[in-house]
């Protein structure tokens, strides 16, 4: 399941307490103050790894305490320093302190902020040795740790969304062109959540299959349209072994539309997929209903054979590379 959105506890290490010890010599009865401080609590540190799937693994861990520190000792001896926290975060995300209010961003791999401190020690009686006082009852208790509770948030900007029927071929075609491993299934709905993958560093989304009377919330799709609205574009997969391509592609479009009419904006890509179903007549003349209705980026492959997969992927990641440098180019004009 992917999960984009988590709230955690966390809690810095308690500082040990500082102890009353005496020197202990022979023959000597009260050897003068020998009581160490206590150690430091663990400080709680956030460091940012590269995993877009990591929240979905703290769903049955949402509390994270840092080491205490422990008491001083005797003979002077400072108690261990309590050992400090890393908790990931995905990369890109956006962690708010509720309480304090803090909000930290985490945009580079292994990008550490520190989020809670750890309490100091205690003061052992050694320390409150001074010429009018040589033997003081004097300790002090270790400070407790800060506590807090965080929203860790994953915004993600998902490069391209594939997004059609239910079985349309979108977990074939995103297993075929990343890294992922979606499940595939010989039935509608198999993708219940969507899924991530990357692509020479693009993020591609395997988004539930859409149905008519998605935008009033029939099927699963109604929750999932707002993933789609996040994408720079869309990967709109349509099968070639339905009875009429563009009648289905019409209807999905006929949804997003109904949701929200600036996805019909969005820039698309229309990938007729399950080439190796039909004969390369039927594909080329469907190719030509599309292209007659106005329709031009359409580009036949198969997630099964894997034909025109690699030409596929190519051309995208050419495509997304040029867009981001015209986005940067927009936004130095414009500054
Ligand atoms: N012959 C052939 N079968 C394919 C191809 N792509 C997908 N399939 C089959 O079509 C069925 C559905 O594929 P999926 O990739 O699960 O489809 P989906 O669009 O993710 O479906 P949902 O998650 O249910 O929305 C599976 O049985 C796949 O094996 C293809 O290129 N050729
Ligand atoms: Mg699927």
């Amino acid at each position: 399941m992917f999960v984009d959105e988590l709230t955690i506890k966390a809690k810095a290490g308690n500082g040990g307490n500082g102890v009353v010890r005496w020197r202990r010599e022979k023959f000597v009865p009260m050897g003068g103050p020998a009581g160490g401080n206590g150690g430091n609590g663990g400080d709680v540190y956030m460091r940012a790894v590269r995993d877009l799937g990591l929240l979905s693994k703290y769903t049955g861990s949402k509390e994270f305490e840092a080491e205490n520190g422990n008491a001083g000792e005797k003979r002077s001896m400072y108690g261990k320093h309590g050992a400090d926290l890393y908790i990931d975060v995905p990369m890109g995300a956006t962690v708010t302190d509720i309480a304090r209010g803090r909000v930290y961003t985490f945009l580079e791999e292994n990008e550490v902020h520190k989020v809670l401190k750890g309490g100091r020690g205690g003061l052992g009686n050694e320390h409150f040795k001074s010429a009018t006082n040589r033997s003081p009852e004097e300790s002090t208790p270790g400070k407790s740790g800060e506590e807090g509770e965080f929203i860790i948030e994953l915004s993600l900007i998902v490069d391209a969304g594939l997004i059609g029927l239910p079985n349309a071929g979108k977990s074939t075609m995103i297993n075929a062109l990343t890294n992922t491993n979606a499940k595939v299934g010989a039935y509608p709905f198999t993708t219940l959540e969507p899924r991530l993958g990357e692509m020479y560093g693009f993020v591609l989304a395997d988004i539930p299959g859409l149905i008519e009377g998605a935008s009033e919330g029939k099927g699963l799709g109604h929750k999932f349209l707002k993933h789609v609205q996040k994408t720079k574009m869309l990967l709109h997969c349509v099968a070639l072994d339905n009875e009429n391509p563009l009648e289905v592609y019409t209807a999905i479009r006929s949804e997003l539309g109904k949701f929200d009419e600036s996805l019909l904006e969005k820039e698309e890509w229309v990938l007729l997929t399950k080439t190796d179903l039909v004969s390369e007549d039927e594909v080329q003349s469907v190719q030509k209903t599309f292209a007659n209705a106005g329709v031009l980026h359409v580009y036949p492959v198969s997630g099964e054979t894997r034909d025109g997969v690699k030409e596929l992927g190519d051309m995208l990641v050419k495509h997304l590379r040029n867009k981001i440098a015209s986005i940067v180019h927009d936004s130095e004009h414009q500054s």
